[in-house]
């Protein structure tokens, strides 16, 4: 079955989208846990954060770029935000297309397991 974060991109399944480039694209989360919840992604199928090589620099930079701007554009970049990164099994990665996700709009609970 085809990832569905490539279909996405492919416009093959809706998104309501908040940002999209040549390489990036970035969307609200079909299952929000805070008033702003959005998952940025690269265009290209990387399926997780250890399959991200030096090739990849550039669009890495990009979606921290489009967080910042995304944030900005939410109202939530004084306020704060987080951005996460779940890898493989025990980092709790369900969709296996790299993300990260910008979650703010109310004050986050302490980063733990
Ligand atoms: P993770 O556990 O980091 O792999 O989180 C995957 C996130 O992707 C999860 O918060 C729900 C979201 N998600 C899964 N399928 C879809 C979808 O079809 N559309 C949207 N907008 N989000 C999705």
């Amino acid at each position: 079955m085809e990832c569905v974060f490539c279909k996405i991109v492919k416009g093959e399944l809706p998104s309501r989208k908040v940002y999209e480039s040549e390489n990036v694209v970035a969307f609200h989360d079909i299952q929000p846990q805070a008033p702003v919840h959005i998952v940025i992604i690269p265009k290209k199928h990387i399926p997780t954060m250890n399959d991200v090589g030096a090739e990849d620099d550039a669009v890495v930079a990009e979606i921290f770029a489009a967080a910042r701007q995304i944030a900005a554009e939410q109202g939530i970049d004084a306020s704060g935000y987080r951005l996460i990164n779940n890898c493989n099994a025990d980092g709790g990665q369900v969709v296996y297309h790299l993300h990260i996700h910008l979650l703010g709009g109310r004050k986050l609970g302490a980063l733990v397991a």
